[in-house]
């Protein structure tokens, strides 16, 4: 063979490889592993409702448990399968979210379950019935919104995609009129996490072989257009929005190959030098799959084979270790707003021990002023989520909530379980639309 043409076969080899975008630095695989371990001990907590989010991201792993990985998927089984078996409209109340059930589906397939049964059936069939209300309420009265978030849609319709089912065209078609007229959006900024998971959604329904050409030309100019808005998101410090909507951004450029090297290397650096922000189970569980250089679009091919069943619970870890409360008292101010109105609904200042959690000022001013400063949390599966304060709350549909700032204007990126105020710290807790 001519020289020039073995140089060309070279050069054709080489950009055949699968290149992997975004990868570890070596010599980092202990401090991944301990992020892996930590996840498994909290999926062991049985106080804890199962996350099927944190279990699909300990499937995407290269070290498995797999003896608890499977008790961990039937405690999901008992939580899931209850409300979708039961008659509908005996349990219209504790049917799962669309995100959530997605989440459930994305774990199956994690799990490789065969789906072709009566009840994966229905559990396909929910989430369809659930994306179609969705899509009807984004086009009722023009309000452009779905049920409940374009993240939850999206998060539908990559479960659906996964599992390889067919989507109605018009539910995709919402997504990509939302994606054209800039709808993702959290706290009145960008939402990277919306976009990315808009991505991978995207990305998945792209390579499905089940649309028409021009169903799927539109899919791949709206991902590209969506990988663009991700890739120009990126700060100063690497991270694509903040850091905790930079795992999902780099899954996605993980499984579409999109972005460079530079912009890779930077976020990643920036992700491994903050992995102590990641102490709450549902942001640890977004990140471990990028740690292994995977994407929610890789559980599709998953065959759950010849795993390597190695992970133990007593691998030692540096951490930051249980926060301790210190024996002196810090002062935090609370300031309390209504900006729909716009009225002060309460200020004051509260004396916690240092090192206590927004949840505990806020315990704390409930308790020191009886009757006076209220507020209500919900459990979700991202801790708890503060839903009314001095009895003023959203209704059905009213896409508004309590926005947590450092006073003035620099909205919390973490909740009030997990946020911890610093001595003289004013928090504004401010009711506003989304
Ligand atoms: C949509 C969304 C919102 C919506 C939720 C309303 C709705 N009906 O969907 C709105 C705009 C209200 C919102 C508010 C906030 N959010 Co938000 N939100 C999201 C987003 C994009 C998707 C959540 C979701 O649907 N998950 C999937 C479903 C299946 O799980 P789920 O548990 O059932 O979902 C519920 C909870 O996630 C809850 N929720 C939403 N945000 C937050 C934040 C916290 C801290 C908690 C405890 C709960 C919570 O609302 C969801 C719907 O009920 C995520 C992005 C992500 N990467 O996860 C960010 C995200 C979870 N939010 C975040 C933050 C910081 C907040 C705020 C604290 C911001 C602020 N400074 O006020 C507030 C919460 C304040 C409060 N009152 O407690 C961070 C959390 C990071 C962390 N370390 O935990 C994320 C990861 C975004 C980011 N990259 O910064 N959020």
């Amino acid at each position: 063979m001519e020289p020039r043409m073995l140089q060309l076969l070279l050069v054709l080899h080489v950009l055949a490889l699968p290149v992997q975008l975004c990868e570890i630095p070596k010599g980092k695989s202990p401090l991944i592993r301990c992020l892996n371990t930590e996840l498994l001990r909290q999926s062991q907590d049985l106080l804890v409702e199962p996350n099927p989010s944190v279990y699909a991201a300990l499937r995407l792993s290269a070290d498995h448990s797999l003896e608890k990985e499977a008790r961990y998927l039937q405690r999901l089984k008992d939580v899931f399968l209850p409300s979708v078996s039961s008659s509908i409209a005996v349990d219209q109340q504790k049917q799962p979210s669309t995100g959530r059930l997605a989440l459930y589906l994305l774990a199956l397939r994690a799990a490789c379950q065969d789906m072709e049964t009566r009840q994966g059936r229905k559990l396909v069939t929910q989430l369809k019935g659930h994306l179609h209300k969705e899509k009807t309420q984004i086009a009722f009265k023009g309000k452009g919104h779905p049920i409940t978030s374009y993240y939850q849609y999206s998060l539908g319709v990559l479960a659906l995609c996964v599992h390889g089912k067919k989507l109605e065209t018009d539910v995709i078609r919402q997504l990509l009129n939302a994606e054209k007229h800039n709808k993702f959006t959290h706290g009145g900024k960008l939402s990277v996490d919306t976009e990315a998971m808009v991505g991978l959604a995207f990305a998945c329904l792209e390579r499905a072989n089940l649309y028409e050409p021009s169903t799927v030309a539109a899919i791949h100019t709206a991902g590209r257009r969506v990988t663009k808005k991700i890739l120009r998101a990126q700060t100063a410090k690497g991270t694509f929005g903040n850091v905790f909507s930079s795992p999902l951004a780099v899954q996605l450029l993980i499984a579409t190959r999109m972005g460079t090297e530079p912009e890779c290397t930077k976020v990643m650096a920036t992700l491994l030098e903050s992995l102590e922000a990641f102490q709450n189970p549902m942001t640890m569980s977004q990140l471990l799959p990028v740690l292994y250089g995977k994407s929610y679009l890789d559980i599709a091919t998953m065959e759950c084979q010849a795993e390597n069943d190695t992970l133990e619970l007593d691998t030692t870890c540096p951490g930051p270790g249980p926060l301790i409360l210190g024996p002196e008292m810090i002062t935090v101010h609370l300031d309390v707003e209504n900006s729909l109105r716009p009225e002060k609904l309460y200020n004051c200042s509260i004396q916690v021990p240092s090192g206590s959690s927004l949840l505990a000022v806020l315990k704390t001013a409930k308790q020191g002023s009886p009757g006076q400063f209220t507020f209500e949390t919900q459990d979700t599966l991202q801790g708890l989520f503060l839903t009314s304060v001095m009895g003023v709350k959203a209704g059905d549909g009213e896409w508004k909530y309590w926005q947590l700032l450092q006073a003035p204007d620099t909205s919390l990126e973490k909740g009030i379980s997990d946020y911890h105020p610093r001595d003289g710290e004013t928090i504004l807790l401010k009711f506003r639309t989304w």
